[in-house]
């Protein structure tokens, strides 16, 4: 049977740990140190669903490269969105509005609908040094309609929950479902 593809796209501020959440679920590591995503890395992710099979391609824009420039292509035609930041960080958070607001303008519009999103809290590994709470997040998500959902690169914490639900959203979008 042929695949079903789609492609979701994630960003945030530098650091926040976007290429962590893709290594983590693909290979269950977690590395210490920051190597910054250059441009942009490319991963596809295979899902069974009941009515078949579903591959995401996951672009994972490095954090410089999102606020240097999106005159870039990375954004075009995604299904999804993954909007990261680090709780930990106010600055991370702060930057998720005009991110959004900017890519809104850039990112295809469906039957004049936005894609589906999620705005991920990352690092709840440090829920103790958090300075933002997940009622602020909530609101956030709220505001910009996106699922809220904390995780952990660290731990693996909702990581295959967030990209099975990039798929399950991304179908959804597709078949109106
Ligand atoms: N404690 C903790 N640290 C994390 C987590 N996820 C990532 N990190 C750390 O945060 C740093 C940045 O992680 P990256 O995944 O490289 O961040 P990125 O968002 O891809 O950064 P750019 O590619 O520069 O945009 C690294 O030192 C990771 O070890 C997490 O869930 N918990
Ligand atoms: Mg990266």
């Amino acid at each position: 049977m042929v695949a079903e593809l789609y492609k979701a796209i994630i960003v945030g501020a530098p650091s926040v740990g976007k290429s962590s959440l893709v290594r983590r679920y693909q290979t269950n590591e977690f590395r210490e140190d920051h190597t910054a995503t250059v441009a942009a890395d490319l991963s596809a992710i295979a899902f069974d669903f009941p009515e078949g099979k579903v591959v995401l391609t996951v672009v994972d824009v490095g954090g410089q490269e999102t606020f240097a420039g999106l005159r870039n292509r990375f954004y075009e035609g995604a299904h999804h969105l993954i909007m990261v930041y680090d709780m930990t960080n106010k600055e991370t958070f702060k930057r998720i509005t005009p991110l959004h607001e900017a890519l809104t303008d850039k990112i295809c519009i469906q039957r004049d609908k936005f894609l589906g999103g999620s705005l991920v809290a990352n690092k709840c590994d440090l829920k103790n040094e958090a300075v933002i709470t997940e009622q602020e997040g909530r609101l956030l998500a709220d505001l910009l309609q996106l699922d809220y959902i904390e995780t952990s690169a660290r731990t693996g914490h909702n990581v295959p929950e967030m990209f099975l639900h990039a798929a399950t959203e991304s179908r959804r979008l597709r078949h109106n479902i």
